[in-house]
């Protein structure tokens, strides 16, 4: 059996977590906890450790959604998994699995319905690992003007892992997917706790299903999953939104006609017009599902408002990551987009991880500066240099600016 609350943990912080995620109100002030504040209104984050988590900006506590301190991201290309954000819809989560009777279902429109344990898996199918970002699609929403609902997350719900697991395909053609059918949809542990939120389950087409390139994983950078990163299974869908890696995943179920369902019918949805923006403030004519990540790339080891040594040989270091053709070039300007020039780019872990990049020996006079950086994907898309805005803020992926004082 495992247990949310088991993780290594301190009673004082047991007792917290408790609180926060079962019990809701109290004086969590009372607690003590450090706060951040992220650069845009009401952005101050109190820091709090969660079982088997370092401690993390937290969003909303019920149902529990934290987000990634961005210093994080500069500790290394893999986000270590006390410190990967964290994201629930219904306050209904699991706090007590057990990996030996839980059973992922495949069923549905196929021939034989089946349904495995965990160790079934591990030992019936052959084992992949993927390096992969997963980011969350609100993923840097509270940066939008004008503003708009949803939780006022800064950059820090996106983080890079090594996901192992079994392929979603040798499932389902294990279980024989009948002819005809459409879409898959994947459901987890997790339930609303009141009655009228609809169940968090979300479908993708056969096909993509089918491609070979989804796993579901049991492990992540070479430990069990995080109770609340979706242990003991989770879908992977690199390159995609974090919206279809579904936690605590038990039922795969193969469908003969398009899923209907709130998750993906009504939910993350975004202007069909090719590129998902549209002129602030309007609404969008037609909407389509969120899919792929768009190109994004940050600059780790400045925050914004740093001050730094005049005259001073450092490196600066940052990563990129695209929707799966792989970074071909990353570019950073020292003068607010004025010129631009070529960095080095680190090791190639596959075309769904972060790809680090740096510029070593760089010396900035005194005086501020604004540091832009900018990454092409092989297909040579990249990003643009003015914020571009949708009604669920979704997507964000503006050159990123980074304002430093050198004295
Ligand atoms: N069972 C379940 N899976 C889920 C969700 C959820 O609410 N319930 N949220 C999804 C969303 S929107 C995101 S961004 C990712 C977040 O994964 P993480 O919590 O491991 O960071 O999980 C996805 N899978
Ligand atoms: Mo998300």
């Amino acid at each position: 059996m495992r247990d949310l609350f088991s993780a290594p943990f301190s009673r004082r912080d047991w007792l917290r977590a408790q609180t926060l995620i079962a019990g809701g109100a109290i004086a969590t002030q009372a607690f003590g906890e450090d706060v951040v504040k992220l650069p845009f209104e009401n952005g101050e984050r109190r820091l709090v450790k969660y079982p088997g988590k370092r401690p993390l900006m937290v969003l909303t506590s019920r149902p529990p959604q934290l987000e990634t301190p961005f210093e994080v991201f500069n500790e290394g290309v893999i986000t270590p998994n006390d410190a990967f954000f964290v994201r629930y819809h219904l306050a209904g989560l699991p706090t007590k699995i057990d990996p030996d009777t839980h059973k992922l279902s495949v069923a549905g429109n196929v021939d034989k319905p089946l349904s495995f344990t965990l160790a079934e898996l591990k030992k019936d199918f052959l084992a992949v690992e993927v390096t992969a970002v997963l980011q969350c699609s609100g993923n840097s929403r509270g940066f939008q003007t004008p503003r708009v609902v949803g939780g006022q997350l800064g950059n820090g719900a996106m983080g890079n892992a090594v996901w192992k697991g079994v392929r979603l395909k040798d499932l389902l053609e294990k279980a024989g997917v009948k002819a005809g059918s459409k879409q898959v949809t994947f459901n987890g542990l997790d339930k609303a706790v009141v009655e009228k939120t609809p169940d968090f389950i979300k479908a993708i087409e056969l096909d993509q299903a089918l491609d070979g390139e989804l796993i579901i994983a049991y492990e992540m950078n070479g430990e069990p999953l995080p109770f609340l990163n979706g242990f003991p299974l989770r879908l992977v869908v690199p390159g995609y939104y974090g919206t279809y890696w579904v936690k605590h995943l038990n039922e795969i179920t193969v469908l003969s006609e398009p899923f209907t369902g709130f998750w993906n019918a009504t939910a993350y949805r975004i202007p069909d017009n090719g590129c998902g923006f549209i002129e602030p403030g309007t609404t969008a004519a037609k909407t389509t599902e969120i899919k792929r990540y768009k190109v994004r790339s940050f600059i780790t080891s400045l925050l914004d408002g740093a001050q730094i040594k005049a005259g001073k040989a450092m490196t600066l270091k940052g990563i990129a990551f695209d929707g799966g053709y792989g970074i071909r070039e990353v570019q950073v300007s020292m003068n607010g987009g004025k010129t631009w020039s070529d960095v080095t780019l680190g090791k190639d872990l596959g075309n769904y991880s972060f790809r680090e990049w740096e510029v070593p020996g760089l010396k900035l006079p005194a005086g501020a500066h604004e540091l832009k950086v900018r990454a092409f994907n092989r297909e040579g898309e990249s990003q643009p240099l003015e914020a571009q805005w949708n009604p669920n803020g979704y997507l964000r992926n503006v050159v990123e600016t980074t304002r430093i004082e050198a004295v």
